[in-house]
């Protein structure tokens, strides 16, 4: 009885053992992410919420499709977000959760469609499978619009009210970053990013019309 008490403290000591060394091991270990964040400020905008802040070429492209099934709702006669980063060859629901029946469609060179209509409590999908803005609409209601922006790599955030973004885990590097929005013109700057460190940056893209996301 005695042993056996015995080897039961020397397992749980060596239990806590392994878990301390783990904790020092986990916080002594460098961080080799970086990233960019900042804040763009929009001139003109009502707010700064829902702006793209995106990188143009990244090591990683279109092979680090989402596995997230992304859904862009419909909601009193609202698509939820109105602006919806994704990856190229990500899939896309569009559940009607409205009371009313919606015709979704759009007629971007990204991404031509028509759902035609169809009624509340339905859903459709659709690939997205070529870089680009695809404008969102209703033949139904036409005060409807979002912006799909089909990306190339994982690489981009969408600002919070106050115009803050956070690209996290980048590869060291030297990166485009642009920003988009359907109201202004896009913002540019060239980030270096360095091993360990996050890098800030700050944008003041002005009112206008909104460009290509890529050239
Ligand atoms: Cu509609």
């Amino acid at each position: 009885m005695v042993i056996y008490r015995h080897a039961n403290n020397f397992r749980r000591a060596s239990i806590i053992l392994g878990v301390a060394f783990i904790l020092i091991w986990a916080l002594a270990a460098p961080s080799q992410a970086a990233g960019i964040k900042g804040r763009v400020i929009a001139q003109g905008l009502r707010s700064a919420k829902g702006i793209l802040v995106y990188v143009v070429e990244a090591p990683i492209s279109s092979s680090a499709v989402s596995e997230t099934a992304y859904v862009l709702d419909q909601r009193e006669l609202t698509f939820i977000p109105h602006i919806f980063p994704i990856t190229v060859g990500s899939k896309v629901e569009f559940p009607n959760n409205d009371k009313v029946a919606h015709n979704v469609f759009s007629l971007s060179r990204a991404k031509e469609f028509n759902f035609g209509s169809y009624e509340p409590g339905q859903s459709k999908t659709e690939v997205f499978n070529k870089p680009g803005v695809v404008d969102m609409r209703c033949d139904v209601h036409q005060e409807m619009n979002a912006f799909i922006l089909v990306l190339k790599n994982p690489y981009f955030a969408v600002t919070d009210k106050e115009g803050r973004f956070s690209i996290p885990n980048l590869p060291a590097g030297s990166y485009q970053v642009k920003t988009w929005h359907e109201k202004l013109r896009s913002a540019r700057q060239k980030v270096t990013v360095p091993e360990n460190n996050d890098v800030s940056i700050q944008f003041k893209p002005k009112r206008g019309s909104a460009g290509v996301l890529y050239r």
